[in-house]
């Protein structure tokens, strides 16, 4: 069976829970013949790709996708591409707060996803949830790790990409999804990782 790497995060920025992590614990164990690993991440800089890196190299997987909290935004959002820039406009969980750094010396300046991130958004809109493809996922934590495994896997059979999802409803906050329709939307993403 191919083996998924599915991966979300601690909570951060006040928050009591990540909305990420919640959807990720409930999916299926295996889902369109992939067999998943689910792994829970830090909210700090260097750290949460670390961890990735190193149950990878345990497991070998096809595919690392991860799962992120993206407040503010309406809509399940795949993101397309990782900048080498790193800057927060709020300390991770670990108090570093860095201002306008490079992820990695020598790396691209950008590197795109090797999922098709375009597909999984178009199938997870026509499955009845809010989705449009992202051009940018920003500075933080959540651009630090897609960029750091982009980066890592570059020459390997191993394809990356990275999904940022809205608030979910117990958060309070708007606007916000449930997790439940969070959970559809991974399942639908991950039945639509092949070309
Ligand atoms: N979202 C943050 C980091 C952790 C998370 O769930 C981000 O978008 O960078």
């Amino acid at each position: 069976m191919k083996k998924l790497l599915i991966t979300g995060f601690q909570p951060f920025d006040n928050e009591t829970v990540n909305p990420s992590w919640l959807s990720v614990e409930r999916l299926a164990d295996v889902i369109n013949g992939y067999e998943l690993t689910k792994l829970c991440l830090p909210v700090v800089f260097g750290k949460a790709a670390e961890d990735v890196i190193a149950l990878a190299s345990e497991i070998n997987p096809d595919v690392i996708l991860c799962i992120g909290q993206a407040g503010g935004r309406s809509a399940v959002t795949p993101e397309l591409v990782a900048i080498n820039l790193r800057h927060g406009r709020i300390p991770d969980n670990n108090g570093y707060q860095p201002n306008d750094e490079e992820i990695i010396n020598g790396g691209d300046k950008a590197y795109f996803s090797t999922l098709p991130m375009r597909k999984i958004a178009q199938a997870i809109n026509e499955s009845g949830i809010p989705s449009s493809l992202s051009y940018s996922a920003g500075a933080y934590v959540c651009n630090d790790l897609l960029y750091t495994l982009l980066y890592r896997f570059k020459d390997s059979k191993t394809r990356v990409g990275f999904i940022h999802i809205p608030y979910c409803t117990e958060q309070g906050k708007t606007p916000s999804m449930d997790v439940d329709d969070i959970v559809k939307a991974l399942t639908v993403a991950i039945e639509n990782l092949d070309e």
